[in-house]
């Protein structure tokens, strides 16, 4: 029987996290045409209603349209305990047939095909086009999970304090019943462990620090999506930020020194929009820090590069911050100057004359390098690329060019970015807003992981040492009964 199973828990475990219902994990197994899903969960009261439970896994099980599955059992578990809770039987068929919304089994079966690969695979967007009033509600569900992600965190964060101030206590007991050995201060294993103790006390102290900190950057912005233009200097950030927010023109480049020198931030579609500085003016410490924050902070980031050059050196400096966890696209700049004259513009607008601004075959050969550039340094296969002509775009909002608006704004193509962002959001913005959350706090476990892990490795040093002299003086008593 072909069925993805990996897929259809991955769907559900979406399912379940985005209503709300976290702390539960779904396992599927396949039995000829019965499907069994065990929900394992962690005893919180929370998740008790078993009603909820069932509905929100048959609803997420209809989407997908499982056409060999005849029954559905669907069983509760607790973590640890191999009596299962409750049960309940359906009949898959029928449920699936009942269904009637046909776009919304639509959009589910492609989120589920999507699940097999990285979010970051390239999304046909024809397939669903994003309304207004989708995109808004779209946007207020994003603060909702925005402000349970931030709750969460804050709990999360606590028990890991907790956590790691046991280790300290536990560390510090056993560091004293051992010194307390006589002689035991003449031995090197003596100082270590005092190292061991007062660095993870400051290490744990400083990444959870650190973790606050960024929370509480959150915390001020949870209604807000956020959305990041990285990318080398003179791409066109500003250009692109300007039309998309109606600016003056004041914050684009005129010369060839870089322009942007500070992030700013701006409102846009209900989104917050973030323009940084060329990605290659990040060379202190203190700029590479704002860059990481800025990453931390976002929900989506896209990076711009343009076709006059497009240079392994500035996906390598993207790559030298921050990982990037979340939904990353490129938008591909095309530099070819329309302003020059009013005759040349009108070339370039007139519908009769094949594209001249979006040459296929040379963009293909930008997009290739383009992903080829990103699988090396960033690790991502497959990106969005979105070509856009910023210049264009940017005229359309100036007044001496009105009588052209509507067919610059058109050559711009910036609609189709506004298309792609509004589809991400509509189809994984609470995941991208979850993510957001998740990864600061992974930084943070990880941090303190690896400093364990090395105070680990310390101790195993010195045990060996140990070891090695007891085997040693072992010997020697050996020898002497002998
Ligand atoms: N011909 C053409 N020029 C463009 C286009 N987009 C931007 N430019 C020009 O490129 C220059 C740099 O644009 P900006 O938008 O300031 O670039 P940036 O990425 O913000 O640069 P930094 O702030 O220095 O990081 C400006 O002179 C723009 O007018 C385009 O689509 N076509
Ligand atoms: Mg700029």
């Amino acid at each position: 029987m072909n069925i993805d199973l990996e897929a259809i828990a991955h769907h559900l475990n979406q399912c379940l996290q985005r209503s709300g219902i976290i702390g539960v994990t779904a396992k599927v197994s396949v039995n000829h045409d019965c499907l069994k899903v065990v929900l394992v969960s962690e005893e919180t009261p929370e998740i008790t209603d078993r009603g909820e439970l069932a509905q929100v896994t048959i609803t997420s099980l209809r989407d997908l349209k499982l056409t060999t599955i005849q029954t559905v059992k669907i069983h509760r578990q607790q973590i640890n305990n191999f009596d299962l809770d409750w049960s309940y039987k359906y009949k898959y068929g029928l449920f699936a047939e009942n269904s009637s919304n046909s776009s919304e089994n639509h959009q589910n079966k492609h989120q589920i095909q999507k699940q097999n690969t990285t979010s970051n695979n390239p999304i046909k967007r024809d397939q669903i086009k994003v309304s207004q009033d989708e995109f808004e509600e779209a946007l207020k569900n994003c603060s909702k999970t925005a402000n349970f992600a931030y709750d969460r965190s804050i709990r999360y964060a606590k028990k890991v304090e907790i956590a790691v101030k046991r280790i300290n206590s536990d560390i510090e007991a056993v560091s004293h019943k051992i010194l307390k050995f006589k002689g035991s201060q003449q031995f090197q294993f003596a100082e270590t462990l005092k190292q061991i103790q007062s660095d993870i006390k400051k290490i744990s102290e400083a990444s959870l620090a650190d973790l606050v900190i960024s929370l509480d950057k959150k915390r001020k912005h949870l209604e807000n999506f956020t959305v990041a233009l990285f990318g080398r200097t003179k791409a066109g950030k500003s250009t692109l930020r300007e039309t998309l927010t109606r600016g003056n023109g004041s914050t684009i480049g005129k010369g060839s020194q870089r322009t942007t020198r500070d992030i700013k931030e701006y409102s846009w579609q209900g989104l917050r929009l973030l323009d940084t500085p060329g990605i290659e003016a990040y060379q202190g410490d203190d700029d590479t820090q704002k860059a990481n924050e800025i990453i931390d902070q976002s929900d989506i980031i896209l990076f711009l590069t343009s076709d006059d050059s497009v240079q392994p050196g500035e996906f390598k400096a993207m790559a030298q911050l921050q990982q990037i966890n979340k939904y990353f696209a490129v938008i591909l700049n095309v530099k070819h100057d329309i302003s020059n004259n009013l005759k040349d513009l009108e070339m370039f607008l007139d519908p009769d004359i094949p594209d001249m601004v979006f040459d296929e075959d040379r963009l293909s050969q930008h997009k290739n390098h383009i992903q080829s550039h990103i699988k090396e340094y960033l690790n991502l296969d497959n990106v969005d690329i979105v070509p856009i002509h910023a210049q264009s775009g940017f005229l359309s909002t100036q007044a001496e060019y009105q009588e052209y608006s509507s067919q610059l704004w058109q050559l711009s193509k910036i609609e189709e970015l506004y298309s792609l962002i509004a589809y991400q959001i509509y189809t994984h913005g609470k995941d991208l807003r979850l993510s957001t959350f998740a990864d600061s706090l992974e930084y943070f476990i990880n941090s303190i992981n690896q400093k364990l892990a090395a105070a680990k490795s310390q101790l195993s040093i010195q045990l060996n040492f140990i070891e090695q002299k007891q085997r040693e003086i072992e010997k020697i008593f050996a020898e002497i009964e002998k």
